[in-house]
């Protein structure tokens, strides 16, 4: 049996062996799921309402042992770690509602009643990447649960350890055995045999855009169904009629937040040239003063990345890039052993490989821009189109750009990305479908169609 050791990244100490799972275990797992399925598919609405909330209730009452799960697993920091253990607990009482509101149509034809019903697709396989763990595993189980489908769930071997609690916890909440599987393992074993096994009705997939290609294919080969949550390269565009203070207090978070490693990451800060320098200046002491260290302190807003060969990676977007000023992480001693890696803002040009690829790190890549259209030019110039933001004071403007940028998510004067209750995904190469929201549960559920005749 194949073992492998899950690291701290602020210590690099091991804190856990896990094994990794089979093809066999895959398919055992997955026949149990099959299953569980119909016997949860029967249940009235009430009940898998009802089972969902108890679920939720019950991460909310461990919510501070998932958080401390998390700061050690990934090192993020503690108030990040507890927001995103509470967000679980939201999600699953938002589509605990689902249950009750899967509604059909009825359509007016002649001779007869015609009426459409929302099936469950059976079991969807969830493949999450090791970046937010509970979070991004929430957004697929627990609608995918609520339309009545049972799901396995592979996380990240980097950070499965709140996703196998989350297994754990669904049991003693009162889910039915073999409902909601985490199974660990590899990529290449696990994932993929959630591709090719055909009691996998559909997948969900969020990683890198080189895998998601492939995950797509391998579902396009057995016609399932996919969604993918892909890379980023997500502009923040100031304009100099914005409130330049707010917009530049507000840059840090927007990319060095989970120390870059988000898919909505600003990665990208296009500032209308006549107000670039001041721009600058505003943003140097906001860099200085993001706060880098031990995750568990309460104050912290970033800790390491998550792995020595990540933090490789992310150091040689670095070389023979134009480094403005960055910000500060822990150094000597102070550092242990850890993954850290100082905040940096870089001057680019467009065509620069650190203003075109996902650095998946705390760095920041800065180009001017002269009117509107350039400004939404400079934007869509990159493969991907996830999130981004926009600083104006200028309604018009705000509109014309927000409805110019091919992205999935944007927010005008705020950074934010993510609402539970709103959509959430990609154009372009930042991928297919759409998580969250009002219509997250019929995603998981294929629409059937039925004629009764009455004569
Ligand atoms: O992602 P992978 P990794 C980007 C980011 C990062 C890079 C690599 O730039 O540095 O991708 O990260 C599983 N069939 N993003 O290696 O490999 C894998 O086990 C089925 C951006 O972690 O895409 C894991 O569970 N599954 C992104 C998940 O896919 C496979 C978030 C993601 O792994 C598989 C994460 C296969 N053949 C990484 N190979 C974002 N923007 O949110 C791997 N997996």
């Amino acid at each position: 049996m194949s073992t492998f050791d899950v690291i701290n990244p602020a210590t690099a100490e091991p804190i856990a062996t896990l094994s990794r799972a089979s093809v066999d275990e895959v398919d055992a797992a997955v026949a149990r799921a099959v299953s569980a399925q119909r016997t949860w598919a029967a249940l009235p609405p009430l009940a898998r309402a009802d089972a969902l909330r108890a679920f939720a209730r019950v991460v909310e009452d461990h919510v501070e042992e998932l958080a401390a799960l998390e700061v050690r697993n990934s090192g993020h920091p503690i108030s990040s770690a507890r927001w995103e253990a509470g967000h679980v607990a939201q999600v699953l009482n938002y589509y605990s509602g689902a249950p009750e509101r899967l509604l059909g149509a009825q359509i007016p034809v002649p001779g007869g009643l015609d009426v459409t019903f929302h099936e469950p697709y059976g079991v969807v396989g969830v493949i999450v990447p090791w970046n937010f763990p509970m979070t991004i595993a929430s957004w697929a189980f627990a609608p995918a649960l609520a339309a009545g489908n049972a799901v396995v769930l592979k996380p990240a071997e980097l950070t499965p350890l709140t996703a196998v609690r989350l297994g754990e916890l669904a049991l003693e909440a009162g889910l039915p055995e073999g409902l909601f599987q985490v199974i660990v393992g590899s990529g290449s074993v696990v994932g993929q045999r959630f591709v090719s096994h055909p009691d996998v009705r559909k997948v969900v997939f969020t990683g890198s855009t080189e895998v998601g290609v492939e995950v797509a294919a391998g579902c396009a080969r057995a016609l399932k169904p996919v969604t993918l949550e892909l890379g980023g390269k997500s502009a923040n565009v100031v304009f100099a009629d914005a409130d330049l203070e707010a917009a530049a207090a507000a840059v840090p978070g927007s990319v060095f937040d989970n120390a870059g490693q988000d898919c909505c990451a600003r990665s990208r800060l296009l500032v209308q040239r006549s107000v670039y320098d001041r721009f600058l200046e505003l943003l140097e002491p906001a860099v200085a003063a993001w706060r880098v260290g031990d995750p568990w302190r309460e104050d912290t807003e970033m800790g390491p990345l998550i792995s020595a060969a990540h933090r490789d990676t992310v150091a040689g977007f670095l070389d023979g890039a134009d480094v403005a000023f960055r910000g500060a992480a822990p150094a000597g001693d102070a550092a242990g052993s850890g993954f850290w890696f100082a905040p940096a803002v870089v001057l680019a040009a467009p065509g620069d490989r650190i203003a075109q690829e996902e650095v998946f790190g705390p760095v920041l890549a800065v180009l001017p821009f002269d009117d509107e259209d350039d400004a939404i030019r400079l934007a869509n110039d990159t493969v991907y189109g996830l999130a981004g933001s926009l600083w104006t004071r200028d309604l018009g403007r705000a509109v014309r750009v927000s409805r110019g940028v091919r992205s999935g998510v944007l927010s005008v004067n705020s950074h934010s990305s993510v609402r539970y209750w709103t959509p959430f995904g990609g154009m372009k190469a930042s991928g297919l479908g759409r998580e969250l929201g009002p219509d997250a549960a019929e995603h998981f559920t294929e629409t059937k169609n039925v004629f009764y005749a009455t004569t």
